[in-house]
């Protein structure tokens, strides 16, 4: 499910500016003292983890990146201006690994930020070099390079959230719905054979294959796709108001979760009953919401036939991974 993207980018940081080599000139004093100031330092190479997986796609054409170069140094004794630091934004998930050195950081939340080249220092202007033993030095240094490398990016996503129920919920519509995913949907059991992943501002949001008694033992689609619900750090569990029974229907996708280990029933979890518009009486629908907030405090109702459920339950969402 992490779909991976990669790419190979070439990058510098800022070179330091030049040290100079300058005389004061003031009236009535035909050669003053060493004036030439020190250079700017070059401009540090961040990366810088953003909110937007589609982000990479925008380097495609550009395959080299460079901070700013430092200013040199000039009269008066007047520093240059430091180069400007440059901030490469990676979504977030990405793996930076430096080529050349091996050397290697993750981005793991949005706001992130790593040092991954740093720029040159700048050189001394000759007035730096004055001593009583000379009063016109005549030296001045030139600026160091910045350190360059060339990276790999690896993009790593893994799923904010995972929706989960057994097969036919309406697990691929959902994700269709609120994202621009084009996920298969059919009215019979296992539609879905791999995960299909959505981008819901910038949340991932993946669709699992349905669920069934003995998973965890590799009936169904089996224990491949717990596997990944490991990964995501919250569950969306989809129970269809087509079940007889909807608590048992909810407990068995349940006991496999608890089943396979690795803590997956101890995620945070969301429940959502769907299909409410094969119900025509209201009232069942409240008392199997009821039913439902015994176990878990966020119960939602939701018709892909009803707009403003669907648009309500997306702004919800939205609500609850912020937080998360
Ligand atoms: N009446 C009604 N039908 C729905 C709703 N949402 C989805 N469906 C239908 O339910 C069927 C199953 O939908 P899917 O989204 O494929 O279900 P799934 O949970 O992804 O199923 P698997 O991939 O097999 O696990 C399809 O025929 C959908 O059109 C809904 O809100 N109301
Ligand atoms: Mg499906």
């Amino acid at each position: 499910m992490a779909f991976i993207d990669e790419m190979k980018i070439y990058a510098e940081a800022g070179r330091g500016g030049d040290g100079v080599v300058r005389w004061r000139q003031e009236k009535f004093v035909p050669k003053g003292g060493p004036s030439g100031g020190d250079a700017g330092r070059g401009g540090d190479f961040y990366v810088l983890a953003v909110r937007d997986i589609h982000i990479l796609s925008k380097y495609k054409a550009k395959k080299s990146f460079s901070a700013g170069r430092g200013e040199d140094g000039s009269n008066k004794s007047l520093h240059g201006k430091n180069g400007e630091d440059f901030f490469l934004e990676l979504p977030v998930g990405s793996i930076i690994t430096n080529t050349d050195t091996d050397e290697s950081w993750q981005l793991t939340k949005e706001g992130e930020k790593f040092l991954i080249l740093k720029g040159g220092y700048g050189g001394f202007g000759n007035e730096h070099f004055k001593s009583s033993v000379n009063t016109t030095p005549k030296e001045a240094r030139p600026g160091a390079e910045g350190e360059k490398g060339n990276f790999k990016i690896e993009l790593e996503l893994f799923a904010d959230i995972g929706l989960i129920g057994l097969p036919n919920a309406g697990k691929s519509s959902l994700l269709n719905a609120l994202t621009n995913a084009e996920a298969k949907v059919g009215d019979y059991a296992f539609t879905t054979l791999d995960p299909n992943l959505g981008d819901f501002y910038g949340y991932i949001i993946a669709d699992i294959p349905g669920i069934i008694e003995g998973a965890s033992e590799g009936k169904g689609l089996g224990v491949k796709f717990l596997r990944h619900i490991k990964r995501t750090k919250m569950l969306a569990h989809l129970v269809s108001f087509e079940n007889k029974n909807m608590l048992k229907a909810y407990k068995e996708v349940r006991k496999e979760l608890a089943q396979y280990g690795q803590e997956l029933d101890e995620k945070e979890e969301i429940i959502i009953l769907t299909k409410s518009d094969v119900i025509d009486d209201k009232k069942i629908i409240l008392k199997k919401v009821a039913e439902f907030k015994k176990i878990c405090k966020k119960v939602f109702v939701l018709s892909l036939f009803d707009d403003k459920m669907v648009k309500k339950f997306n702004d919800e969402l939205a609500k609850i991974l912020k937080k998360g």
